[in-house]
């Protein structure tokens, strides 16, 4: 059974001026796209076809270098545009921002950590917040398409919350300027879906 890929939920402009449409075209409709299909193509026929993604990722043989980059690739990117929103941006609320406010203190410096993981990522990858049993957050970031869901990958947990920093998710916006894509961000940040997601794997 095949992994399709999802659609955006939302049009390609709509995280204007924020995020622009052609690199959300291509971002979606190429490079996730091809995600989906070399994940489709590397498990057909072997015991992983017909498991969830989820399920893969967890128990995943990190030396299955094809699944471990297109599958991570297929899941951080189905995680990257749900917790974006053209109605997104502005503070979390409730169970989610006691939950920032215990773990980092406040909310700007758990923005404050967070942005320095994803610009100090070297090369291709991702920074994420990460919720443990319990409720305790943690941010980290991973390399090329890992994710923390993967065994022995990043800070663990269950991931509620991604940037994707490889440079094909803002150099024809923003070229070499990682920490200005990095800042506008927030601006699109749905915390309806983390809080969501926090609730779930905490
Ligand atoms: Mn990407």
């Amino acid at each position: 059974m095949a992994f399709k890929l999802p659609d955006l939920p939302y049009s390609f402009d709509a995280l204007e001026p924020h995020l622009d449409a052609r690199t959300m075209e291509i971002h979606h409709d190429r490079h996730h796209a091809g995600y989906t299909n070399n994940l489709n193509a590397a498990i057909e026929g072997t015991d992983l076809d017909g498991k969830s993604i989820e399920d893969i990722l967890s128990s995943l043989d990190m030396a299955n270098t094809a699944v471990r980059n297109n599958g991570g690739g297929f899941y951080n990117h189905d995680l990257f545009w749900k917790v974006m929103s053209p109605n997104g941006g502005g503070n979390p609320s409730g169970s989610l921002a006691d939950a920032i406010n215990a773990s980092f203190g406040t909310f700007d410096s758990m923005k404050e950590t967070f942005n320095k993981a994803a610009a100090t990522r070297f090369g291709s990858g991702w920074a994420w917040l990460c919720v443990h049993k319990g409720g305790k957050l943690d941010i980290c970031s991973t390399a090329n398409q890992d994710t923390p869901i993967m065994p022995g990958i990043g800070c663990g947990g269950t991931p509620i919350l991604g940037l994707d920093v490889w440079e094909h998710a803002y150099y024809l916006k923003f070229q070499n300027k990682r920490p200005e894509y990095i800042s506008v961000f927030w601006n699109v940040v749905n915390w309806e879906e983390v809080s969501k997601r926090f609730d779930q794997g905490k």
